[in-house]
């Protein structure tokens, strides 16, 4: 992985990777170096096989700003006109890396999250809000539809209605707001965010990296298609899945042991998905661990 980027901070830890958008001057806000630098970090990440987990955060007191709009300022003296879809087209890229990327990506939420920014938040799998966040579609406030992918994704996680409220009013949604209405996966008070978004991702590093990958292809390309077509599909990747050693040996586990983690297993092993985990805090996120130890080439 580079280490001469400038406004991405990249740091590994085992196998999670956290990328942190450093401008916290302006809030993150996203220049062009920084749209590449963190396209390429996201790209590297998806091929990178030690990777298993990806956490995207912004540094300072927000997520993000959205687009730099310092950068607006040549597109419309008219000496510098913006080629809008060539422009869109770089963000695009770093979108459907993210959604392509097949190991978990998880948002790490707090403070302000807006235009752009909160965009790229909603392309990733799951988000995790600190309790002073503040997320808001602002493109209405500048004259602009949602873009990034705001379009797809905001009616898809918050329902039509509510997205058009967050799209046309363009007021700010608090964290546990955001919560509540499935904006975010979870809301946590600020002091316990580290660690929330921590406990996450080590349990998704932790757990079953190719069968998430199917999981992420299963509900994604099931927003787009009919029943009939989902089932097919799930059939599909149902196949893929039961070929895992996480899948065999999780089974087996179940067989061959009876400890505690065992009966935890008793309904889990009807989805291969979710099985190999045990219990061991009270913590929603640090509840289940993976119990088996020697990782597998296929997860
Ligand atoms: O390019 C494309 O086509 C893709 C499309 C993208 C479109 C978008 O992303 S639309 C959204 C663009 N973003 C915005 O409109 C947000 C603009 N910023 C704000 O409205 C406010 O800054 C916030 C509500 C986000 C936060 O307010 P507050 O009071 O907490 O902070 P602040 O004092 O306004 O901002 C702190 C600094 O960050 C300030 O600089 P200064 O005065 O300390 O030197 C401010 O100018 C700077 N900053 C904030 N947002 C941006 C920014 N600088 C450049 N671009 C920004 N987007």
């Amino acid at each position: 992985m580079r280490t001469d980027i400038q406004n991405v901070l990249v740091e590994q830890d085992e196998s999670i990777v956290t990328l942190t958008m450093n401008r916290p001057d302006v809030l993150n806000a996203i220049n062009t170096l920084m749209l590449q630098e963190l396209t390429e970090a996201i790209e590297a990440a998806a091929h990178d096989d030690m990777i298993r987990c990806v956490v995207l955060t912004g540094a300072g007191r927000a997520f993000g700003a959205g687009q730099d709009l310092t950068e607006f300022g040549s597109a419309h003296d008219g000496s510098q006109p913006l080629k809008v879809i060539e422009h869109l087209a770089k963000y695009h890229r770093l979108i459907l890396a993210i959604r392509d990327m097949p190991k978990p990506v998880i948002a790490a939420i707090q403070g302000v999250a807006t235009g752009i920014s909160l965009n790229i938040a909603l392309a990733c799998d799951m988000r995790i809000a600190a309790d002073n966040a503040r997320l808001l579609e602002a493109f209405a406030r500048i004259g602009l539809v949602p873009d990034g992918g705001g379009g797809y994704m905001l009616p898809r996680l918050i329902g039509l209605g509510r997205a058009l409220e967050m799209a046309m009013l363009a007021d700010e949604v608090s964290g546990p707001e955001a919560e509540r209405i499935g904006l975010v996966n979870r809301c946590v008070p600020l002091v316990e965010f580290d660690e929330t978004v921590r406990a996450l991702a080590q349990r998704l590093a932790n757990g079953p990296t190719r069968t998430y990958q199917l999981i992420k292809e299963l509900m994604y390309k099931s927003l787009d298609i009919d029943l009939q077509a989902s089932l097919h599909l799930e059939g599909l990747l149902q196949e893929a899945a039961y070929a895992t050693a996480d899948h065999r040996e999780s089974v087996d586990a179940f067989f061959t042991t009876n400890d505690c983690s065992t009966a935890v297993l008793i309904w889990q092993t009807l989805l291969p998905t979710l099985v190999g985990y045990t219990c061991s805090s009270e913590n929603d996120y640090l509840c289940i661990s993976y119990t088996t130890n020697e990782r597998k080439t296929d997860r």
